[in-house]
């Protein structure tokens, strides 16, 4: 069942008995945009660790088939500009001090204790979008996008936490997903947070799902559509996110799992030994939050460890470099604002090395701050970034190149209810700002990017969690 609404920027989904279809010609008369007027708050994020868990409820019996949303194209999101105006000025010192309570001038913000300009982040031109709505069972926490049944489209696997279960949407026609089969964990509580890639080196997409109170992660392995436990590695106790990397020294492409915890200690590391199985390092404590980047910083093809640092006295990124043994470290970068949310790694400038770039989503009293170092050369920084402004505080996200100009973009999430993209401009700067309206904020765990209907620009996958629905964005 499919259903076509018109409506303007402010996104409507149906749920209940079906309306008879509206026609497509009244053109969204409610048009405005949210770029600029959203409030500018901080996130409510209290520790270094905070616990970013919504609040599941029993679900409801599911609905069944899609609700698609179109926007009129003269009806979409964002500001419109006559051009995109490409930033040419770094980051300068104004030299007025600030810090200890002495705010910098509008336009500015305090980094080590000096006024430095912030460069505005204009508004991408207008391009039109069209939301899909497709049903979830469950409320979710984390969402992954991968080809999950072997036909090489992209198709969604969701955590549902209050029944242990992954919920997998199965992709069936241009951008169009089915309920698929749910996926039994070993039972536990909490947050699931759910990363994918071949985990046993047969070719086909694999799962690692981490869950808050068990103090598991379950490895999950593919066989033809059927899934199967096949490890269950003891964690540290707590929420944790997993990811996928490459830990090892001989690049056996083998996919290593790392978690990141709230409880000491808080980094797992383990090796990949084919089959599916794991042989554990020893955990151990770093001081690093939740929103860490998992890439290779340094070039040696070994996923090193970037993220917010909550033992530093300053707001910064701690660096984590991943050697022959284990992880060392690989010092810390200091940075703007009053807490780093997350911190993402990417080669954002182009450069004939691939030396990979670091961007930190921070907020100060001016409001939301994108914070870009520059790569000098492989693992090593310009101390002093560049700073930009978004309008909304951001308090998470991924980098994916979503309009498939060959330039990593910003994909984030905020604590209002819109998705961010800030392209990049592939000189390690941001070109211009687009913001997608909402029903309910969104968080990293729930946001996905890939071209889901072969169109070539990639489509942004997320969640609205209250409305229990899969939101698939795509720009035509
Ligand atoms: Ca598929
Ligand atoms: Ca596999
Ligand atoms: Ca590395
Ligand atoms: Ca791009």
């Amino acid at each position: 069942m499919l259903r076509w609404i018109t409506l303007g920027v402010v996104g409507v989904v149906a749920c209940g008995p079906s309306p008879p279809p509206e026609n497509d010609t009244d053109g969204g008369s409610s048009s405005t945009t949210n770029t600029s007027n959203g409030p500018m708050t901080g996130l409510p994020m209290t520790s270094p660790l905070p616990s970013t868990d919504p609040t599941i409820t029993t679900a409801d019996p599911p609905t069944t088939g899609a609700v698609t949303t179109a926007v009129d194209p003269s009806a979409t999101t964002g500001i419109e500009t006559d051009t995109v105006t490409m930033p040419t000025s770094a980051t300068s010192t104004t030299g007025d001090a600030c810090g200890g309570g002495v705010e910098c001038p509008f336009g500015q913000a305090c980094f080590e204790g000096q006024c430095v300009t912030v460069e505005v982040i204009p508004p991408c031109p207008v391009v039109a979008v069209v939301d899909s709505h497709f049903p979830l069972v469950h409320e979710p926490t984390s969402l992954v996008l991968a080809d999950l049944d072997g036909d090489k489209d992209l198709d969604v696997a969701t955590g549902a936490p209050e029944l242990s279960l992954i919920e997998v949407q199965t992709h069936v026609s241009e951008g169009e997903f089915v309920p698929g089969e749910m996926v039994a964990l070993v039972a536990a509580t909490g947050f699931i947070h759910l990363a994918a890639g071949d985990l046993d080196g047969d070719g086909d997409v694999d799962l690692a799902a981490a869950q808050e109170l068990g103090s598991d992660v379950d490895v999950l392995l593919n066989n033809n559509g059927l899934w199967n436990i096949q490890s269950v590695l003891d964690s540290q106790s707590g929420l944790r996110r997993v990811h996928l990397a490459n830990a090892d020294s001989d690049g056996l492409g083998l996919f290593d799992l790392i978690t990141v915890g709230e409880a000491s200690p808080t980094v797992g590391v383990w090796l990949g030994s084919g089959g599916g199985g794991f042989q554990p390092e020893s955990p151990f404590d770093a001081p690093l939050s939740f929103g860490v980047g998992v890439v290779d910083v340094n070039g040696d093809l070994r996923h090193d460890l970037v993220g917010p640092d909550f033992n530093a006295s300053s707001n910064a990124v701690r660096v984590l470099v991943r050697g022959a043994g284990g992880f060392v470290d690989g010092g810390a970068l200091a940075g703007p604002g009053e807490l780093l949310f997350q911190v993402l790694a990417g080669d954002l400038a182009d450069d004939p090395d691939d030396v990979v770039e670091l961007l930190a989503l921070t907020t100060d009293p001016g409001g939301g701050l994108v914070v870009l170092w520059s790569g000098k050369e492989h693992g090593a920084w310009d101390p002093v970034p560049r700073l930009m402004r978004s309008s909304f505080v951001l308090s998470g996200g991924l980098l994916a190149d979503v309009d498939a100009d060959g330039n990593l973009d910003l994909v984030a999430a905020s604590s209002e209810p819109a998705l961010v993209v800030l392209h990049g401009d592939g000189f390690g700067g941001l070109a211009c700002e687009r913001v997608f309206a909402l029903e309910s904020p969104t968080t990293a765990e729930l946001l996905a990017v890939g071209d889901v209907d072969f169109q070539g620009a990639h489509e942004i996958v997320t969640a609205d969690v209250p409305l229990r629905d899969l939101v698939v964005i795509k720009t035509l």
